[in-house]
């Protein structure tokens, strides 16, 4: 018989966020939507998981008929980790996490609230997507809604290798209709100007982290050359940090 998907849909922005009404806009057309998101947000909390004081959580009703959704006062890990043990008993099909405000790319994605969402599915035996707008502000989130809603069918079909994800990054659309996509890896990115240095109102420093992205292309496949020449970048990341090359010289190390 056949059955729509029943898509688990977090975030890091927080369940508020302009990112995540469009998403399940876009996805409540071909697919049961199931919200379980942090009630405020939580960028850049990376993996964390919320172990020292209890989680609490409340019914949410804003995203409309038909769409189930919690508020959760922790974290995307958190949120999916009690949608899919505990609270939501339903059998999900996938996760998809987003859709940030920001790009998540090259080294962005170990810091990142929104790939550690969709981390935490695969943790949980499900396939599952990040997805993030590769642009801030009043940023126009369908064409990246409408790839996450064609992106979760394709999936479906082909299904994911285990402890494998796909890290979307979706440029703004600035008119076109449909935005090429483009198979990536991670590229390279750090951040110059760290931290911005103040002076509070009493006259004592503090310091505001922040930062300008420099990105180093040096592969022609990197996620973050494909974004800035307007493809939507798909990357698979797998989450055995292992460095295999490494792991055979290791053996030749004298360690005695
Ligand atoms: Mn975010």
């Amino acid at each position: 018989m056949f059955r729509l998907l029943h898509v688990l849909v977090t975030n890091d922005d927080g369940i508020n966020a302009p990112g995540i009404h469009k998403l399940v806009e876009g996805l409540r057309e071909v697919a049961e939507v199931t919200v379980v998101a942090p009630d405020r947000e939580m960028s850049a909390t990376s993996h964390a998981i919320t172990v020292t004081r209890p989680l609490r959580v409340t019914e949410y009703r804003r995203f409309g008929e038909g769409v189930i959704a919690y508020a959760v006062d922790g974290t995307p890990s958190d949120c999916v980790k009690l949608a899919v043990d505990v609270f939501m008993k339903k059998r999900f099909d996938i996760v998809v996490s987003g859709i940030n405000s920001g790009p998540n790319l090259g080294t962005d994605v170990l810091y990142s609230g929104t790939v550690s969402g969709a981390i935490e599915g695969v943790i949980s035996g499900l396939p599952a997507i990040a997805i993030s707008a590769a642009g801030f502000g009043d940023f126009n989130y369908e064409g990246a809604a409408r790839f996450a809603a064609k992106l979760i069918n394709l999936v479906k079909h082909h299904g994911l290798p285990e402890d494998t994800l796909l890290n979307v990054n979706v440029p703004e659309a600035n008119g076109a209709k449909e935005l090429p996509v483009k198979v990536t890896r991670l590229g390279k990115r750090r951040y110059t100007n760290v931290f911005d240095r103040r002076t509070d109102p009493r006259g004592r420093e503090y310091f505001w982290l922040a930062g300008d992205p420099q990105d180093y292309h040096d592969r022609p496949d990197a996620d973050t050359l494909a974004v800035s020449q307007g493809f939507i970048s798909v990357t698979p990341l797998h989450l055995d940090l292992t460095s295999e090359a490494l792991l055979r010289e290791l053996n030749s190390w004298d360690f005695d």
